[in-house]
Protein backbone atom coordinates (compact mmCIF):
# COMPACT_ATOMS: atom_id res chain seq x y z
CA UNK A 1 0.00 0.00 0.00
CA UNK A 2 0.81 3.32 -0.54
CA UNK A 3 0.67 5.90 2.22
CA UNK A 4 1.66 10.08 2.72
CA UNK A 5 1.47 11.88 5.73
CA UNK A 6 3.07 15.62 6.23
CA UNK A 7 3.91 18.14 9.28
CA UNK A 8 5.28 15.91 12.17
CA UNK A 9 6.68 18.90 13.23
CA UNK A 10 8.56 16.50 15.50
CA UNK A 11 5.76 14.91 17.20
CA UNK A 12 8.01 11.65 17.28
CA UNK A 13 5.49 9.34 19.42
CA UNK A 14 2.52 9.84 16.72
CA UNK A 15 5.02 9.20 14.03
CA UNK A 16 5.74 5.89 15.62
CA UNK A 17 2.12 5.16 16.37
CA UNK A 18 1.11 6.03 13.68
CA UNK A 19 3.40 2.83 12.06
CA UNK A 20 2.37 0.35 13.89
CA UNK A 21 -1.30 1.65 13.09
CA UNK A 22 -0.91 1.52 9.41
CA UNK A 23 1.36 -1.95 10.06
CA UNK A 24 3.76 -0.24 7.86
CA UNK A 25 5.86 -2.64 6.22
CA UNK A 26 8.37 -3.36 3.82
CA UNK A 27 5.75 -4.03 1.24
CA UNK A 28 4.76 -0.26 1.40
CA UNK A 29 5.89 3.05 0.80
CA UNK A 30 5.25 5.79 3.17
CA UNK A 31 5.38 9.53 1.25
CA UNK A 32 6.33 12.34 4.25
CA UNK A 33 5.70 15.49 2.79
CA UNK A 34 8.19 17.91 4.39
CA UNK A 35 7.83 19.93 7.97
CA UNK A 36 9.19 16.46 10.10
CA UNK A 37 11.44 19.09 11.95
CA UNK A 38 11.02 21.87 14.41
CA UNK A 39 8.43 23.13 17.07
CA UNK A 40 8.20 20.18 18.67
CA UNK A 41 11.34 18.29 19.93
CA UNK A 42 11.68 14.97 17.87
CA UNK A 43 12.52 16.24 14.77
CA UNK A 44 16.04 14.92 14.14
CA UNK A 45 14.83 11.41 15.80
CA UNK A 46 12.38 11.15 12.71
CA UNK A 47 14.52 11.75 10.47
CA UNK A 48 17.28 9.94 11.48
CA UNK A 49 14.42 7.15 11.28
CA UNK A 50 13.43 8.05 7.86
CA UNK A 51 16.83 7.64 6.35
CA UNK A 52 16.95 4.18 7.96
CA UNK A 53 14.30 3.23 6.20
CA UNK A 54 14.29 2.50 1.87
CA UNK A 55 10.32 2.87 1.64
CA UNK A 56 9.77 5.93 2.87
CA UNK A 57 10.40 8.80 0.34
CA UNK A 58 10.83 12.36 2.11
CA UNK A 59 9.69 15.54 0.45
CA UNK A 60 10.98 18.65 1.88
CA UNK A 61 9.07 21.39 3.58
CA UNK A 62 9.99 24.74 4.16
CA UNK A 63 11.39 24.11 7.73
CA UNK A 64 13.79 21.95 6.18
CA UNK A 65 15.02 24.18 3.56
CA UNK A 66 15.29 27.04 6.62
CA UNK A 67 16.90 24.51 8.55
CA UNK A 68 19.84 22.60 5.84
CA UNK A 69 21.23 26.48 5.35
CA UNK A 70 21.70 26.89 9.11
CA UNK A 71 23.15 23.17 9.64
CA UNK A 72 25.72 24.13 7.38
CA UNK A 73 26.61 26.72 9.17
CA UNK A 74 27.36 24.59 12.28
CA UNK A 75 29.07 22.00 10.51
CA UNK A 76 31.07 24.54 9.79
CA UNK A 77 31.46 26.19 12.66
CA UNK A 78 34.02 25.70 15.47
CA UNK A 79 32.35 23.51 18.27
CA UNK A 80 30.78 25.61 21.13
CA UNK A 81 29.93 28.15 18.73
CA UNK A 82 26.51 26.93 17.66
CA UNK A 83 24.25 28.62 19.79
CA UNK A 84 25.54 32.61 18.71
CA UNK A 85 23.26 33.90 16.18
CA UNK A 86 25.51 34.52 13.03
CA UNK A 87 23.06 34.63 10.12
CA UNK A 88 19.90 36.24 9.16
CA UNK A 89 18.89 32.35 7.92
CA UNK A 90 19.30 31.36 11.87
CA UNK A 91 17.68 34.13 13.26
CA UNK A 92 14.66 33.06 10.60
CA UNK A 93 14.92 29.42 11.72
CA UNK A 94 14.94 30.32 15.41
CA UNK A 95 11.88 32.75 14.80
CA UNK A 96 9.64 29.54 13.55
CA UNK A 97 10.85 26.94 16.05
CA UNK A 98 14.16 25.91 15.01
CA UNK A 99 15.35 25.66 18.56
CA UNK A 100 14.97 21.89 19.46
CA UNK A 101 15.89 20.83 15.89
CA UNK A 102 18.92 22.52 16.43
CA UNK A 103 19.39 21.42 19.77
CA UNK A 104 18.91 17.81 18.57
CA UNK A 105 21.35 18.18 15.61
CA UNK A 106 24.28 19.85 17.60
CA UNK A 107 24.10 17.11 20.01
CA UNK A 108 25.06 14.50 17.13
CA UNK A 109 28.58 13.80 15.46
CA UNK A 110 30.06 15.55 12.10
CA UNK A 111 29.91 12.50 10.27
CA UNK A 112 25.32 12.28 11.12
CA UNK A 113 25.18 16.07 10.88
CA UNK A 114 26.64 15.69 7.39
CA UNK A 115 24.48 12.79 6.30
CA UNK A 116 21.11 14.85 7.71
CA UNK A 117 22.05 17.85 5.32
CA UNK A 118 22.67 15.22 2.66
CA UNK A 119 19.13 13.89 3.23
CA UNK A 120 17.87 16.88 2.98
CA UNK A 121 19.20 18.48 0.45
CA UNK A 122 18.47 15.49 -1.56
CA UNK A 123 14.53 15.36 -0.86
CA UNK A 124 12.39 15.81 -4.35
CA UNK A 125 9.48 18.34 -3.99
CA UNK A 126 7.11 16.88 -5.70
CA UNK A 127 6.36 13.25 -6.65
CA UNK A 128 3.37 11.82 -8.93
CA UNK A 129 2.68 8.56 -9.12
CA UNK A 130 -0.73 6.45 -9.68
CA UNK A 131 -2.63 4.48 -6.61
CA UNK A 132 -5.81 2.91 -6.67
CA UNK A 133 -7.13 3.87 -10.02
CA UNK A 134 -6.28 7.53 -9.22
CA UNK A 135 -3.37 10.21 -10.43
CA UNK A 136 -1.52 11.74 -6.94
CA UNK A 137 0.83 14.78 -7.13
CA UNK A 138 2.47 15.02 -3.86
CA UNK A 139 4.08 18.51 -2.60
CA UNK A 140 4.56 20.06 0.90
CA UNK A 141 2.44 22.95 -0.52
CA UNK A 142 1.08 24.30 -3.79
CA UNK A 143 1.33 27.69 -5.70
CA UNK A 144 -1.59 29.59 -4.87
CA UNK A 145 -4.31 29.39 -7.42
CA UNK A 146 -4.08 30.99 -10.87
CA UNK A 147 -7.14 31.01 -13.24
CA UNK A 148 -4.72 31.25 -16.84
CA UNK A 149 -2.85 28.21 -15.19
CA UNK A 150 0.21 30.77 -14.70
CA UNK A 151 0.30 28.63 -11.56
CA UNK A 152 2.15 25.47 -13.19
CA UNK A 153 4.96 28.10 -13.84
CA UNK A 154 5.61 29.04 -11.06
CA UNK A 155 9.13 28.64 -8.92
CA UNK A 156 9.93 26.18 -7.26
CA UNK A 157 10.10 27.70 -3.91
CA UNK A 158 6.26 27.97 -4.00
CA UNK A 159 5.74 24.13 -3.67
CA UNK A 160 7.40 24.99 -0.13
CA UNK A 161 5.64 28.08 0.98
CA UNK A 162 3.12 28.08 -1.40
CA UNK A 163 -0.94 29.04 -0.02
CA UNK A 164 -2.83 26.39 -2.13
CA UNK A 165 -6.37 27.72 -3.03
CA UNK A 166 -8.29 24.62 -1.41
CA UNK A 167 -11.72 25.90 -2.81
CA UNK A 168 -10.04 25.68 -6.60
CA UNK A 169 -9.69 22.22 -9.50
CA UNK A 170 -6.37 22.40 -10.35
CA UNK A 171 -6.31 19.79 -12.83
CA UNK A 172 -9.51 17.32 -13.61
CA UNK A 173 -7.63 14.40 -13.91
CA UNK A 174 -4.99 14.34 -10.44
CA UNK A 175 -6.01 15.06 -7.10
CA UNK A 176 -3.27 17.09 -5.50
CA UNK A 177 -1.60 16.26 -1.72
CA UNK A 178 -0.41 18.34 0.51
CA UNK A 179 0.78 19.50 4.06
CA UNK A 180 1.90 23.13 5.04
CA UNK A 181 -1.16 24.22 6.09
CA UNK A 182 -3.28 22.59 9.02
CA UNK A 183 -6.93 21.63 7.73
CA UNK A 184 -8.55 23.17 10.81
CA UNK A 185 -7.43 26.60 8.99
CA UNK A 186 -8.66 25.44 5.89
CA UNK A 187 -12.12 24.69 7.55
CA UNK A 188 -12.48 25.10 10.85
CA UNK A 189 -14.98 21.81 10.96
CA UNK A 190 -12.19 19.90 10.07
CA UNK A 191 -9.75 20.01 12.88
CA UNK A 192 -7.71 17.86 13.10
CA UNK A 193 -8.85 15.78 10.25
CA UNK A 194 -8.06 14.88 6.53
CA UNK A 195 -9.86 16.79 3.99
CA UNK A 196 -10.68 15.85 0.75
CA UNK A 197 -12.38 18.04 -1.59
CA UNK A 198 -11.90 20.15 -5.05
CA UNK A 199 -9.22 17.66 -6.14
CA UNK A 200 -7.45 18.57 -3.16
CA UNK A 201 -5.81 16.23 0.00
CA UNK A 202 -4.90 18.41 2.57
CA UNK A 203 -3.22 15.94 5.53
CA UNK A 204 -1.31 18.59 7.69
CA UNK A 205 -4.25 17.58 10.81
CA UNK A 206 -1.68 19.74 13.41
CA UNK A 207 -0.65 17.25 15.20
CA UNK A 208 2.02 19.47 16.58
CA UNK A 209 -0.55 22.18 17.99
CA UNK A 210 -2.78 19.53 20.09
CA UNK A 211 -4.82 18.24 17.47
CA UNK A 212 -3.60 14.90 15.63
CA UNK A 213 -1.58 13.17 13.10
CA UNK A 214 -3.27 12.09 10.02
CA UNK A 215 -2.06 9.72 7.44
CA UNK A 216 -3.78 8.92 4.18
CA UNK A 217 -3.72 5.62 2.54
CA UNK A 218 -3.22 6.33 -1.38
CA UNK A 219 -4.83 2.48 -2.76
CA UNK A 220 -8.03 3.34 -0.67
CA UNK A 221 -8.46 6.38 0.51
CA UNK A 222 -8.59 5.48 4.21
CA UNK A 223 -7.75 7.87 7.02
CA UNK A 224 -5.84 6.88 9.83
CA UNK A 225 -5.16 9.19 13.23
CA UNK A 226 -3.03 7.65 15.81
CA UNK A 227 -5.49 9.64 18.87
CA UNK A 228 -8.41 8.23 17.09
CA UNK A 229 -11.32 9.72 14.71
CA UNK A 230 -13.94 9.50 17.02
CA UNK A 231 -12.69 10.77 20.37
CA UNK A 232 -12.89 14.05 17.86
CA UNK A 233 -16.33 14.17 16.45
MN1 LIG B 1 5.13 24.14 6.02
Amino acid sequence: MIYAMADLHGCAEQYFEMLQLIRFSKEDTLYILGDVIDRGEGGIKILLDMMRRPNVVFLAGNHEQMAVKVMKEIVESPPGMEDIILSEDHLLWMINGGDPTKKAFCALDKKRQQEIIEYILSAPLIEELDAGGRHFHLSHALPEWDESGLWEEAPWSEYLWGEPGYDKVYREDTWFVTGHIPTGIIDPEMDGRIIKKNNHIAIDCGAVFGENLGCICLDTMEEFYPKGQEEKQ
